[in-house]
């Protein structure tokens, strides 16, 4: 199937679910295999914060963590291969289709990950078409990128420097175990497929981490809705098993009260902790909605190595547009109590 034709059923498919017309929608529907993921990630699923990697092993502490999926956006060649990913994995074989459908691999199969990572991925993408990036606003990160698989994750510094892809790693749990992981990695390459290079400097490094850690609660509350057993703000609660040892584990909140410049230490993750709470702040008060949608297109406006300061501006600018003095009033009050504005 040509990509031209791909795009105008997906935009048939938009108008069908808002119409009720469902003929184009099951047409499509037949097509996409279905596969097995964790939904996002077993200890957010299920709540278990005792559950370990255990070297790989799969157990039945896992079973329920399980859950059938469709796969989208597929090119029909029966591999991982896709309108806004494709799948390389350097650690096992490449996964492939039969009978419209993917084995039903479990987490010590390499291919279990390269799953992961294509459906995480082209679920992030159609969150923000969601929120009407590509049909009512400008599309964000529209483009096929490759998602690696490997033994050395973000050590490896070949693709270091290659933000529009993403490379996972295999420490402790397998990087693409994790869906907050595998969206967090992605955030990096909307951000850059906003502002090419975006994150060069201290403070606009910390964006990134902190948009990405953003994003994989957002993404991951909208599919599988509001976590009940885990806290929403926690980031990566099962990746962070094998380097956190207190409960809930988390590799990062958004909830913090880090508050600049008082608590900056230098260091991009860290100090993206203070973002991503006025992020989180923005979101719970106007909404996942708008503040995703203002979060998201202010980042257009961003320098590549932006302050806080000029950011924070860029987004009340987003919030007066899309929401008027009232989302603007809301987001003002966002970054000002955490020193940023
Ligand atoms: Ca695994
Ligand atoms: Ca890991
Ligand atoms: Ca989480
Ligand atoms: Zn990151």
């Amino acid at each position: 199937m040509t990509t031209p034709r791909r795009r105008a059923t997906v935009a048939c498919l938009a108008l069908a679910t808002a119409t009720g017309v469902l003929t184009p929608v099951a047409a499509q529907a037949a097509t996409d295999p279905t596969a097995v993921v964790f939904y996002p990630n077993p200890v957010q699923s299920g709540g278990d914060e005792t559950l370990s990697d255990d070297k790989d092993r799969d157990s039945a502490a896992f079973a329920a963590a399980y859950r059938t999926v469709t796969l989208t956006d597929l090119d029909g060649s029966g591999t991982l291969t896709g309108r806004y990913v494709r799948v390389k994995s350097e650690t096992g074989k490449a996964a492939q289709a039969a009978d419209g459908a993917f084995p039903a691999w479990h987490r010590d199969s390499d291919q279990f990950e390269q799953v992961m990572g294509y459906y995480w991925v082209t679920t992030a993408q159609r969150y923000i078409q969601s929120l009407g990036f590509g049909s009512r606003l400008r599309p964000v990160n529209q483009r096929q990128i490759e998602l690696r698989i490997n033994q050395y994750g973000g050590d490896n510094s070949f693709f270091r420097e290659d933000k529009a892809n993403i490379t996972l790693g295999k420490g402790g749990v397998d990087d693409a175990e994790d869906g907050e992981v595998i969206v967090h990695e992605y955030g990096h390459s909307v951000q850059d497929g906003q502002v090419t290079g975006f994150g060069t400097t201290l403070e606009s490094g910390a964006i990134g981490e902190a948009f990405g850690d953003y994003l994989a609660v957002a993404v991951t509350s909208w599919k599988t809705g509001t976590p009940a057993k885990t806290p929403e703000a926690c980031v990566a609660d099962w990746d962070s098993v094998s380097y956190t040892s207190s409960a809930p584990h988390c590799l990062r909140r958004l909830d913090g009260t880090k508050h600049y410049p008082e608590d900056v230490v230098g260091e991009v993750h860290a100090d993206g902790e203070i973002w991503s709470s006025a992020l989180y702040d923005i979101r719970s008060r106007l909404g996942d909605r708008a503040a995703g949608t203002i979060i998201i297109d202010a980042q257009f406006d961003f320098a590549k190595d932006t302050t806080f300061r000029a950011a924070a501006e860029a987004t009340v600018a987003a919030a007066q547009r899309h929401g008027g003095a009232t989302a603007a009033d809301a987001v003002r009050a966002a970054f000002a109590s955490r020193g940023l504005l």
